[in-house]
């Protein structure tokens, strides 16, 4: 059989076994078989050099030419059998297998949350207990065990939102919270003195929005009632809080307030994050952002809970927790907290 006739040969039969083959496995040894360094193409292609310069260029052509076509088959007939696997797989379990995976975007927790739990550290590393209380509130809680009785001017600071303003027979009218500091009350009818509790939550407001209120925000209510507790207490506990949150460097400021459940009454300042005391849109140019009110605990309010003013002693704070986020990243508008703006929320 002459050289061509082989090759002739060669084809027909290398090319019906490839169409046979089912799987990639039989697939790479037909490679080996028809196209590998022992295959009988490649030996006659090493032969060449025994033949006369005539049947050398007709062998040698025809060789080549074989060698393309079955390397073609391979490559074709491999693509197929890939294709064919992913559309088995695809109809067998619904999975297509050629498809790069899908972005699973970590969650995190929202800015606020991670601050909260952030202050929470802080005051139980001093030895104070996170306790919670209720969003719907009696206005007895609310408003009148804090020395705010019906018609108070106290009252009107804190637009409410009510949701039940009492019947004449007697209910109890019932409203959204407008701070944390019903708890105080909430806990001392419970817990005898010494206590230290801090609450967070959120408190309601119905009041117009601007880049530093909002109407509906959290707050922080923290407690202390003891034998012998003075406002050196408060005001060491508040400055520690400050220093440990916000720095050694950043400016406190302390001065006095009103609330009708305090006395003394004082509130909080921190140095405006925006512009660090010159004045600015967000600290309405006065440098300072407003951050809690505080004070004494008004000795009414322990006697209403039947803890003796002559014997204990406590002080009271309630701080915005938003603002402190805004204090420390000179976060400018309060609203941008709850725009669901994802790309404002995932710097956090
Ligand atoms: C109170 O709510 C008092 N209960 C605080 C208190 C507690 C005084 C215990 C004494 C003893 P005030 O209304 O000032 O006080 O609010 C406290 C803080 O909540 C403010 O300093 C501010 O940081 C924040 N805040 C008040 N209104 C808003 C608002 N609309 N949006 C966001 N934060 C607010």
């Amino acid at each position: 059989m002459s050289a061509i006739q082989q090759l002739e040969e060669l084809k027909t039969t290398a090319l019906a076994e490839l169409d046979e083959i089912a799987d990639l496995r039989r697939l790479a040894s037909w490679r080996v078989r028809y196209l590998g360094k022992k295959s009988r193409l490649t030996g006659i292609l090493r032969g060449l050099a025994g033949l006369s310069l005539e049947e050398k260029k007709a062998v040698g052509a025809a060789a080549n030419k074989l060698k393309l076509t079955l390397e073609e088959g391979f490559e074709q007939w491999q693509q197929a059998l890939r294709d064919k696997r992913v559309l088995a797989s695809t109809e067998k379990e619904g999975i297509d297998i050629s498809l790069p995976g899908r972005f699973q975007p970590a969650g995190r927790l929202h800015p606020v949350t991670q601050v909260t739990a952030e202050i929470n550290d802080i005051f139980i590393s001093m030895g104070f207990e996170v306790v919670e209380g209720p969003e719907v509130e009696l206005d007895y809680y609310n408003f009148e065990a804090l020395n705010i009785p019906r018609e108070h001017p106290a009252r009107d600071t804190m637009a409410t939102l009510w949701v039940d303003h009492g019947t004449d027979g007697g209910q109890q009218p019932m409203l959204l919270r407008t701070h944390t500091s019903p708890m105080q009350i909430r806990v001392m009818e419970k817990v005898p003195p010494p206590l230290r509790i801090v609450v967070p939550g959120k408190v309601y407001r119905y009041e117009a929005t601007d880049a530093t209120h909002i109407p509906m925000f959290y707050q922080i209510e923290g407690l202390a009632v003891d034998k012998g507790i003075t406002m050196a207490d408060l005001k060491g506990t508040l400055y520690e809080f400050a220093r440990r949150f916000f720095g050694e460097d950043r400016r406190v400021r302390f001065r006095c307030d009103y609330f009708p459940f305090v006395e003394p009454g004082a509130e909080m300042a921190i140095e405006c994050a925006v512009c660090r005391g010159s004045g600015c849109r967000l600290c309405g140019s006065s440098g300072w952002i407003e951050i809690l009110g505080a004070g004494m605990v008004h000795p009414w309010v322990l006697e209403r809970v039947n803890i003796d003013p002559e014997i204990y002693s406590g002080f009271a704070f309630g701080m915005g927790i938003e603002r402190i986020p805004m204090l420390r990243y000179g976060v400018d508008d309060i609203r941008l907290f709850y725009g669901s703006d994802l790309r404002f929320l995932r710097q956090f």
